[in-house]
């Protein structure tokens, strides 16, 4: 199973969400798919996608929040796992592409490709109340369509191939991403 092709087929269950990403590949993939105002790609600070998820969850219950993660992102904010369970955002959905490699950055392997360290496994034991490991695109798609029908926190470790883009580059830098976000998020508050 590729990310990219994961993404692909949840991008438009994403235009009515507020998506954080990490940087790099993952970023990559999402912004090619064509850029929308509600996604925010949270470049240089690796391993706070998913705090930044959950901050943007807590704050705004009423929206449906994606984090898209890595396991090497998460690998280095495994708190984050247990802080998540404990505030517990019912709207939030944390997706972990697991590709055992640290891609973006010349494809070190990580902790998950030893077969050693198990993030869904860690999810578990952070708390976290539904937890789902998958390695194929059928299983992805039903993981994530439980999660986008329930009330409730879910994580998805999504077990993927080391591959990404053959290409970097966003015409979007993070300052102006960040303002365009927040501005969304505002203008939307404000509709009736
Ligand atoms: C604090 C910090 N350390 C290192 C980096 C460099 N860096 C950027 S992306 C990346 C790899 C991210 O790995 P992962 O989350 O598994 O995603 P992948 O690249 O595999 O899609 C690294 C090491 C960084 N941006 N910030």
């Amino acid at each position: 199973m590729k990310r990219a092709d994961c993404i692909k087929a949840l991008y438009p269950e994403f235009g009515d969400c507020l998506v954080v990403t990490i940087m790099g590949a993952c970023a990559q993939e999402l912004y090619d798919l064509g850029h929308r105002d509600n996604f925010f790609y949270l470049q240089h600070a690796m391993g706070l996608a998913s705090s930044i998820g959950l901050g943007v969850a807590l704050s705004l219950p009423h929206e449906r929040v994606v984090v898209l993660d890595g396991d090497g992102s998460l690998l280095m904010n495994l708190g984050a796992l247990a802080t998540i369970a404990r505030y517990h955002p019912a709207n939030l959905i944390h997706i972990v592409f697991d590709n055992g490699s640290l891609l973006s950055t010349g494809g070190f392997v990580s902790h998950t490709a030893t077969g050693i360290t198990n993030l869904a496994a860690i999810a578990r034991g952070a708390g976290i109340p539904h937890v789902d490991e998958v390695s194929t695109l059928y299983d992805f798609l039903e993981a994530a369509a439980d999660a986008f029908d329930r009330p409730d926190l879910s994580v998805i470790v999504a077990k993927v191939e080391a591959v990404g883009p053959d290409h970097f580059g966003m015409d979007l830098k993070l300052p102006e991403n960040a303002f365009r976000f927040e501005r969304f998020i505002r203008e939307k508050q404000r509709r009736p």
